[in-house]
């Protein structure tokens, strides 16, 4: 149920959907979680942490905000990255309002183009915000678009917040008048299967090596939310090699019961519940190809890869 008015009563009311797009590792997820006000959606050090779109909802009084958050933008070196940038593209191309989101401390950064290229393709309006500015205290930063014509420039930090008010004030005045399409309440366009296993994979990112965590999907089998005063959540591990199993297990099982208890914190925080993980790894080498052949079918993936 909304508790805000809707346009009938409200008639200035503001919907919108805000489409993040920039280079892997630029912050595109934490700026979602910071303007969502939760953690719904994954982040890590490493590029590449966010494989499949997701929608962070934002709701107030005067405006419902949709940000859509996408894998970062690159020059696919495989059918799997193309089919991801596929998916990323079309989703920017339904967007009121793109933010061309770049780290302010690589101005340069040759990352950036794959994205700009994507972006013109869209034709929608788009704003240009430096992140982590917060890196580079007393900056000024430079507008320039090569190509693209930017509606407004600001700075933030999605980390801190610095900036952040600034940017959903802006959102505010720029959005278009509608009516909310989520209920207020509501946090992210994704189920809690979705983001139980995404919440798995972050911690995979972040207690693994450098290489591992790439070659690893994971997936809700059991989420049963009445077998007593836990919710009972079976997730699997799926690795391309034979090689990583131990690894991610660890001595005694000891790697396994660490990203587990992080990643049950998490999901208890989500569904406001305590929460049974059961955890298992099972080797599938072809699991990126699966998932690459619904993306062609225009299947939203089984898999939260
Ligand atoms: N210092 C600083 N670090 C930030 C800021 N925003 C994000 N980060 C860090 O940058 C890294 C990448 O953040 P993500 O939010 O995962 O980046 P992303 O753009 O979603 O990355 P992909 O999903 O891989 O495309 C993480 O280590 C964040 O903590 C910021 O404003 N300041
Ligand atoms: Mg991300």
């Amino acid at each position: 149920m909304n508790r805000y008015p809707s346009t009938e009563t409200n008639p200035t009311h503001k919907m919108g959907f805000v489409g993040l797009a920039g280079a892997p590792n630029v912050g595109k997820s934490t700026l979602v979680n910071r303007l969502v006000g939760q953690k719904i959606s994954i982040v890590s050090d490493r590029p590449q942490t966010t494989r499949e779109r997701l929608c962070g909802i934002r709701s107030d009084a005067t405006m419902q905000m949709a940000l859509v958050d996408i894998p970062g933008i690159l020059e696919p070196r495989d059918a799997f990255n193309t089919a991801l940038m596929e998916t990323a593209a079309q989703s920017l191309k339904d967007c009121d309002i793109i933010l061309h989101l770049r780290d302010a401390r690589r101005p340069g950064d040759p990352a950036d183009p794959p994205v700009r290229a994507m972006i013109r393709r869209t034709k929608r309006p788009v704003w240009l915000v430096w992140n982590k500015i917060d890196r580079v205290p007393g900056k000024m930063f430079p507008a320039e678009g090569e190509g693209l014509d930017y509606v407004k420039v600001l700075g933030i930090s999605a980390k801190t917040g610095r900036g952040v008010g600034a940017l959903v004030d802006a959102l505010r005045e720029a959005l278009p008048v509608g009516p909310p399409l989520f209920d207020e309440d509501q946090l992210s366009d994704r189920d809690l299967r979705f983001l139980a296993a995404e919440m798995v994979r972050e911690k995979l990112f972040r207690y693994l090596g450098e290489e591992i965590p790439y070659a690893l999907a994971t997936f809700t089998d059991i989420f049963d939310e009445d077998r007593g005063e836990k919710i009972y959540i079976g997730i699997t591990i799926l690795t391309e090699r034979e090689a990583h199993k131990p690894i991610i297990i660890g001595k005694g099982g000891a790697m396994l019961k660490k990203i587990g208890q992080a990643a049950r914190a998490e999901i208890e925080n989500l569904c406001q519940r305590p929460v049974y993980l059961d955890l298992r790894v099972k080797v599938h080498p072809r699991w990126r190809k699966d998932i690459q052949q619904l993306l062609e079918l225009g299947l939203k993936p089984s898999i939260s890869s």
